[in-house]
């Protein structure tokens, strides 16, 4: 993850050089909306770049699963670009995704691991994440460095279409430039998170919660533990969780909640408050220094303080961490889990 992350950002650095949006800038400055299609985590990736995308380059996106958007008629015009996230750079359902979107006159920008691959080929420009080689068949380094890349395009955007100012836009510069080192503090938590998995390795559901730009950390955290542990796990935003989870809610079910220091925090707090007033096990991931919330919940995981927007590249580590080692002691295969398959090309 790390060395993925810190080539990307020495590669992307000093001019915010990305070959294949510097081609097409002038279109995604005159973009009426950006439509991202992905599957699986690629998808929460893509549930990240909307809000970032809407943030710092204020341009309305919608983020679709590539395998239902194939089967729509979807309203598409030329001023449209369609986004597609894949990993492998093969999955069937994006790539089909895609080829309509392109058939209705949509510019098409790829974000792939695998150069060479066939939605990379398909596509008008793109990015490569060059993330290596994703040895087991979840995603996870590949998720991070989509995140960058998409982060980096919401900033490349942004400041040309006049939403971020050149003092912001250097800010997340800097910022972004810490997120490798405050990954490597998030992956120091192993001992902690085994202690906790050994805790919940017989647990048969697990809730995830998050908010804002820890919302699809929420979904990802839910994906990664079903993925390796074959434990049933729902992510869901929280302030939704009272429209139905909540009823799920007992003594029996962890929850787990992303309540970082961002925008959000009071409300995740009042979330975390009715989860405890019905008496479900709280495993808290927050920010270094937060003295409420550790009062509240039964474990607390701290990760180093950054900008809301940066957040998702650090706070998905510890849920990452959670499922491999839940995994591990329930003996299953974290590379090959069971029926899944690294591209699903069919
Ligand atoms: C999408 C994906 C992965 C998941 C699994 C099956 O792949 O859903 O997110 O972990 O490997 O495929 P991709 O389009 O990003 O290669």
């Amino acid at each position: 993850i790390l060395d993925s992350m810190r080539g990307r950002l020495e590669l992307e650095a000093g001019h915010l050089n990305m070959g294949g949006v510097r081609a097409y800038e002038r279109k995604f400055v005159n973009a009426d909306r950006i439509l991202i299609v992905a599957c699986g985590t690629s998808w929460h990736a893509g549930l990240v770049a909307e809000y970032l995308l809407e943030d710092l380059a204020r341009i309305p996106v919608e983020v679709e699963y590539a395998s239902e958007f194939r089967y729509r008629n979807p309203v598409i015009t030329e001023r449209d670009i369609v986004i597609a996230i894949s990993q492998s750079g093969e999955t069937a359902d994006t790539l089909a995704a895609l080829e309509l979107a392109k058939s209705r006159g949509a510019t098409i920008f790829g974000i792939c691991n695998v150069v060479g691959s066939s939605i990379a080929r398909a596509t008008d420009a793109g990015a490569y994440t060059h993330a290596g080689p994703e040895i087991g068949v979840a995603s996870t380094k590949a998720f991070t460095a989509q995140v960058t890349v998409l982060t980096l395009l919401a900033m490349i955007v942004g400041h040309k279409r006049g939403a971020l100012t050149d003092t912001r836009l250097r800010e997340l510069m800097v910022e972004l430039e810490t997120i490798p080192a405050k990954v490597e503090k998030a992956l120091e938590l192993n001992t902690e998170i085994m202690q906790i998995a050994e805790i919940f390795k017989d647990s048969t559901n697990f809730l995830y919660l998050g908010r804002g730009y820890n919302f699809p950390v929420a979904l990802e955290g839910a994906l990664k533990l079903k993925e390796i542990s074959y434990i049933h796990a729902e992510g869901y935003p929280a302030a939704e969780m009272k429209h139905g989870p909540i009823a799920l809610i007992d003594e029996n079910m962890p929850v787990v909640v992303i309540a970082t220091k961002d925008s959000s925090y009071e409300k995740v707090v009042s979330n975390i408050q009715e989860v405890k007033a019905r008496k479900g096990r709280i495993i808290a991931v927050v920010t270094e220094g937060d003295t409420v919330i550790p009062d509240m919940a039964e474990f607390t995981i701290e990760v180093p303080a950054t900008s809301e927007a940066l957040m998702p590249l650090v706070s998905v580590v510890p849920l990452q961490l959670l499922s491999y080692h839940i995994a591990v002691l329930r003996g299953c295969d974290v590379d090959q889990p069971r029926n899944l398959a690294k591209s699903v090309t069919v």
